[in-house]
């Protein structure tokens, strides 16, 4: 026989502990997209050339099956079709990016595209009617190709074209728009883009390039986040912060101080460059060390991570309203002891490989690794004061069927370890935006890897949008508050 005691301690054990499997009503449920995965009319009523364009124009190749987002899903002309999709899921918000050169053609305010301003507020506007919440990224990716000419991230005066367009997106948008993101993933601006090269500009500077930008980004951001500080909070009651993209980095062989190292290395320099300076203020130890230490034996006379002076520190520190992350995946770290050539890679001293046994999707780094955000929503909470976190992506990628119920599993995992984390940790989550809206143009992969809760059919020139069996579990999910879609 078994004891009553007995059977009390199983249940408990079974039923996870007693932690609640619900979302409190607060919580916030969104989906998002980006301008240049989805809106597509890439000449239209005076846009002008954006960096991608320009890259994919003159490197086809380089796109998987050659594919481009000239129309994409064909957004800029389906706003309404977009806002039914969005209403259907029963989201609280929209998360969604400015293109700035449809805006602003030259890249400076000199001149405003009255046309590309309407197609913004359009949408913003029917949101609103609707009761779904704007979050609007200002940059997501696609820079104005007049701006690169003049150096782009390298100059230092995107600083000013920065917050100039940030500031008339404010007296834009502002009224109607209560969440701003400046920033989505510095990385594959910086890192990508001025770096390794292998996204646009294209501009290789390992160790160097990607330093810069990231040292004009930041204040960038910086100087954005404190104009909307200044001119704007108090009328339009509203908040703003950057998004970083963080991978889980776990240890190969925990235990082990080499490889703990490694782990901390790699997640310092691939994450906590962009978001230290604006968290705790300046980069983290470990990259300026390092960069120090190696630009020394490189001969250089100083580092080649730039040095903030104290009053950048404090320009910078806490320019933020909330903590914004993408999270997708875990990679498994360790120690790098063979010299690569001088750049980022070699600075960080580490390797990144992902277990053979992890479940994949079809976009080749994203494996289904849940374990890892709660890992990460730990480590955020510990390391950057409690903020409150909203998740600001997460998804999964299949080659678009519609009854995707990988995605769905995916989601739902992630979910539950929110819950967890909040739960077992006390971490501070307030949002979760789904990764993608519909399927969308993947960057580099093109439209072979599929995000969308709804299908898009990119052999159709009407861009026909079918909803997927995921899109009705998040809906599900939302309405009931519970990650199994239904509460016992
Ligand atoms: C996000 O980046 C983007 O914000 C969004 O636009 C995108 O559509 C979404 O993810 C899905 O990818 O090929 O090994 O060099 C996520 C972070 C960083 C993931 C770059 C893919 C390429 C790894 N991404 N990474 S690799």
């Amino acid at each position: 026989m078994i004891s009553r005691l007995a059977l009390f301690v199983i249940f408990a054990f079974v039923s996870g502990s007693g932690a609640s499997k619900k979302f409190t009503d607060d919580f916030l449920f969104g989906v998002a997209t980006s301008a240049y995965q989805i809106e597509g009319g890439w000449k239209d009523d005076g846009k002008s050339e954006s960096i991608w364009d320009r890259f994919i124009h003159e490197n086809p190749k380089r796109i998987w099956n050659q594919s481009s987002a000239d129309i994409a899903c064909d957004s800029y002309h389906k706003v309404e079709e977009d806002i039914e999709m969005i209403k259907a899921l029963g989201v609280d918000y929209y998360r969604f990016s400015l293109s700035w050169p449809r805006i602003l053609p030259n890249g400076t305010t000199d001149y405003v595209n009255k046309k590309g301003v309407e197609y913004y507020r359009k949408l913003i506007k029917g949101l609103r009617k609707n009761n779904i919440e704007a979050m609007v990224t200002l940059f997501h990716w696609d820079l104005p190709q007049v701006l690169q000419d003049q150096g782009g991230f390298l100059s230092e005066k995107i600083i000013k074209w920065f917050s100039d367009y940030a500031r008339l997106c404010f007296k834009l948008f502002g009224d109607d728009v209560k969440t701003w993101i400046t920033f989505n993933e510095p990385k594959q601006t910086c890192l990508m883009g001025y770096g390794l090269a292998v996204l646009p500009p294209n501009i290789p500077g390992s160790g160097i390039g990607d330093y810069k930008c990231t040292y004009y980004l930041l204040k960038a951001h910086a100087e954005a986040w404190h104009i909307y500080d200044k001119e704007f909070r108090e009328k339009q009651k509203g908040r703003i912060s950057i998004v970083v993209d963080y991978s889980w980095w776990e240890p190969l062989i925990t235990n082990n101080t080499a490889f703990t190292e490694a782990a901390e290395s790699g997640i310092q320099f691939m994450s906590g460059l962009y978001a230290n300076p604006v968290y705790l203020g300046d980069w983290p130890k470990i990259v300026k060390s390092r960069v120090a230490e190696l630009s020394k034996k490189e001969g250089e006379k100083k580092s080649r991570l730039p040095e903030f002076t104290k009053e950048e520190i404090v320009r910078i520190r806490g320019t933020y309203d909330f903590f914004g992350v993408n999270y997708y995946t875990s990679v498994l770290a360790l120690p790098n002891l063979i010299p690569l050539p001088r750049g980022i890679l070699n600075d960080r001293g580490c390797f990144q490989i992902q277990s053979p046994e992890w479940e994949g999707g079809k976009s080749l780094w994203l494996k289904v690794t849940p374990w890892g955000l709660k890992k990460l929503l730990k480590y955020l909470k510990d390391t950057y004061k409690n903020p409150e976190i909203i998740i600001t992506e997460n998804g999964y990628s299949d080659t678009g069927e519609l009854e995707d119920d990988k995605r769905i599993s995916y989601i739902k995992q992630h979910l539950n370890v929110i819950l967890e984390a909040r739960d077992e940790y006390g971490v501070n989550v307030s949002a979760y935006t789904v990764w993608s809206l519909m399927d969308n143009f993947e960057w580099i992969d093109g439209y072979q890897s599929r995000f969308g809760l709804y299908h898009v059919d990119f052999s159709d020139p009407k861009r026909k949008r079918t909803i997927k069996k995921s899109a009705l579990y998040y809906r599900d999910v939302i309405k009931t508050r519970c990650p199994e879609g239904k509460c016992e």
